[in-house]
């Protein structure tokens, strides 16, 4: 410091270009931390001639100066912003080059598409017969492939964000001790007297990967007391903007009307029918046919006893398949697309269909070349090879630290 006076003792490290983050020397300052060493550093630096980095900055700087790319550096904010073992999981493939790799797989095949019709647009000369029908089925295996990755972008939004889901039913039937055993924890009061739950409670879950964002509600029944019939109406709110239901119904009682209507108001959401209290069913068999019968196909069924702690690991095993379409243990290499990748891929989608239209026509190599080019240029897009400014700012701007 420029008084003279010991701030701390601190670790220097030098990183020499092109072997950092960034690719150029980078210097790092590890102190001892503790609020007021790290500011007198900061503020020690800063008065040196340093400025604080920009949201990003240093992830923006690694891909200006090519050491990864668009779809890499996405990553690293998803990495930060992982609230699961699985999220952080699919961004580190990302983050490795698997996503880009596939799409660089997909450029070279166009490459070649286009260098073999350019050919006929230079030596038109040359008499040889164009393949067109081998083009058409390459450009739709590039096709296929790239509805495979578009088809991961609800599943990403899925882990990323997490999925709104409420639990829903008649009064009783167990809904807000289904929170709790699936919390680990007695978050929400528990009773034998119908109409416990009144406000609805909100708490995270991680199941399975998926951050589940689980809504307890009051249990919807006609009510003459206020408190309960305003709990009811914030129930049927909460259900409108859920993405998934639980929707609860009690072994130990016969289906009746009320369980019906319930079903009815969320006939059109994602729904897992959830059977509790299975240890006060005397005949399983029987059960399960009657419920059955009741909801034919209409959704996926499990049954449970949260009070002996029955098939709890088979319902998270349910929800899984029921919100990601796929088992866990098949969760493979995967990586999960974000909305800039939709969008762009979206486009190649279209070009690629003017490529496969104008094969199918044999229209002349020089209409073709055209549509392979602006296929071309949208994966490059992808990857950050021309990108618009305003986009890489918006990409960099997510991240909240210099990171
Ligand atoms: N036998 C049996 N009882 C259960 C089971 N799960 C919950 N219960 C009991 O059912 C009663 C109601 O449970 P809650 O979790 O409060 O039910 P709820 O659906 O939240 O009820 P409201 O908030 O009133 O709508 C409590 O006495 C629980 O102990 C179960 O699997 N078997
Ligand atoms: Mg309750």
């Amino acid at each position: 410091m420029k008084s003279g006076t010991c701030i701390d003792e601190v670790l220097l490290v030098y990183m020499k270009s092109p072997r950092s983050y960034t690719k150029e020397d980078v210097v790092e300052i590890n102190c001892h931390g503790g609020m007021l060493p790290s500011r007198r550093i900061l503020d020690a630096a800063l008065s040196e001639g340093a400025r604080l980095a920009a949201p990003g900055e240093f992830t923006k700087r690694a891909y200006l100066n090519g050491r990864i790319d668009l779809t890499q550096a996405e990553s690293v904010i998803d990495i930060i912003r992982a609230k699961t073992d699985a999220s952080m999981l699919f961004a580190s493939h990302q983050l490795k080059g698997d996503f880009s790799n596939e799409i660089n797989r997909l450029k070279d095949g166009l490459t070649k598409m286009l260098a073999y019709f350019q050919a006929f647009i230079d030596f038109p000369e040359d008499d040889t017969e164009i393949r067109y029908d081998d083009y058409v089925s390459k450009t739709t295996g590039m096709s296929d492939k790239i509805n495979d990755f578009l088809a991961t972008y609800d599943e990403g939004k899925v882990f990323r964000c997490g999925i709104a889901t409420a639990i829903v039913g008649k009064p009783n039937v167990g809904k807000s001790s289904l929170l709790n055993v699936l919390l680990k924890e007695e978050r929400a009061i528990v009773t034998d007297i119908p109409g416990t739950t009144r406000d609805t409670i909100e708490e995270t879950v991680n199941i399975k990967g998926i951050p589940l964002r689980l809504i307890d509600t009051a249990g919807i029944r006609e009510s003459k007391c206020v408190i309960e019939a305003t709990g009811i109406k914030i129930t049927r709110e909460k259900i409108r903007f859920a993405d998934f239901v639980l929707f609860i119904i009690d072994a130990g009682s016969p289906l009746d009307d009320d369980d019906m209507r319930i079903f009815e108001l969320v006939s059109n959401k994602k729904t897992l029918v959830v059977v509790n209290k299975i240890d006060l069913a005397t005949d399983m068999d029987k059960l399960k046919n009657s419920i059955k019968k009741v909801f034919s196909d209409a959704a996926d069924i499990t049954y449970i006893s949260i009070k002996e702690n029955r098939n709890i690991d088979k319902l998270k095993d349910a929800v899984y398949e029921a919100v990601i379409h796929r088992k866990a243990s098949q969760e493979k290499e995967a990586f999960l697309i974000n909305s800039r990748h939709k969008d762009v891929l979206g486009r190649t989608q279209t070009f690629l269909g003017q490529v496969l239209d104008g094969l199918n026509k044999k229209a002349f190599p020089e209409l073709i070349c055209v549509h392979i080019t602006d296929a071309l240029a949208s994966l490059g897009e992808a990857l950050g090879e021309t990108t618009s400014d305003d986009i890489l700012n918006m990409i960099f701007d997510e991240f909240c630290i210099g990171k």
